[in-house]
């Protein structure tokens, strides 16, 4: 059965470009998370993870240079990375995946496998400048207005291991083009008119639309841990190839560990890679959505 058309969470997605979904795992498997990433988050620190997000880069392609310090690990559900049965177990879960449902209003038989990353207290001080994911900044208004009347086809979300208010968006400019301020404003203003900072609490779960107006402010001095994830819609393959693939998935989804999934979630999670395998099959080469 598809979700059901009302949907709070949807209408305040809709209406913002974010919903705030409160403590929405048990206190075990937060607390099995943490451990898991505390031990991910030293590996990539000390340089034993080659997929980390640097600090002076802010979009792919990634390099590694582990020297500049890191705000970013990426690729949880690689079976190389200690922990990734457990970061698989939750992408895949009905906790996380029963919001996506309402959220696109679909069934389990339109989801895509996308990403899934983690973001952390950078090593040095760091803020990402203001930006839409898949809209470069250089668009004109028809042109983000052409980008942003479409259907978002994917479902983004920050998932907080502990407290966090690292990201900053512009309520409601998921729907429009930027203003004339917005468009002219410095890209790392520190703060343009209405803007919000997202609160999360440990096991809270953040969904926005990647095209919302949005930066990262990053406390060197506060640690952070947190879920990066998105989740895709097979009605978005053509949009979302570039947005998922330039994120180099392709060298390891087939050997995913979904030993850690229930009987049920562990068939969804196969049928939900087979559709970004087919994706990347479809898309032909890609490049990136933004540069720097
Ligand atoms: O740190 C965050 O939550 C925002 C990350 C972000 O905007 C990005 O990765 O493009």
């Amino acid at each position: 059965m598809p979700a059901a058309k009302t949907s709070p969470y949807l209408a305040d997605l809709e209406r913002d470009g974010f919903v705030v979904v409160r403590s929405i795992v048990s206190k075990e498997k937060l607390e099995a998370l943490r451990e898991a990433s505390l031990k991910v988050e030293k590996l990539a620190r000390s340089g034993g993870w080659p997929h980390i997000r640097t600090v002076g880069k802010q979009f792919p392609p990634w390099e590694f240079n582990p020297e500049k310090g890191i705000w970013g690990v990426q690729h949880l559900m690689n079976p190389s990375l200690p922990g990734s049965d457990l970061y698989a177990d939750l992408y895949f879960s009905e906790e996380v995946l029963s919001i996506v449902r309402e959220l696109l209003q679909c069934d389990d038989e339109n989801l895509v496998m996308e990403l899934f990353n983690m973001l952390v207290r950078p090593d040095g001080d760091f803020e990402l400048r203001w930006h839409r994911d898949d809209i470069p900044a250089s668009a004109t208004a028809e042109e983000e207005m052409d980008r942003l009347g479409r259907p978002a086809f994917h479902a983004q979300y920050n998932f907080a291991l502990w407290e966090d208010e690292s990201l900053v968006l512009v309520p409601g400019s998921h729907k429009r083009a930027r203003t004339e301020t917005e468009r002219n404003a410095d890209p790392l203003e520190k703060v343009l008119p209405g803007q919000l900072i997202v609160k999360l609490e440990a096991g809270d779960i953040a969904f926005y639309n990647n095209n919302i107006l949005h930066r990262g402010v990053y406390d060197s001095t506060k640690d952070r841990m947190t879920l990066h994830g998105s989740v895709g819609h097979s009605g978005g393959s053509k949009l979302r190839a570039t947005n998922v693939l330039q994120h180099g998935i392709g060298a390891w989804v087939d050997k995913i560990d979904f030993s850690a999934l229930k009987d049920g979630e562990r068939q969804r999670g196969e049928a939900m890679r087979a559709r970004l395998v087919k994706m990347g099959s479809e898309s032909g080469p890609v490049g990136y959505s933004l540069q720097g």
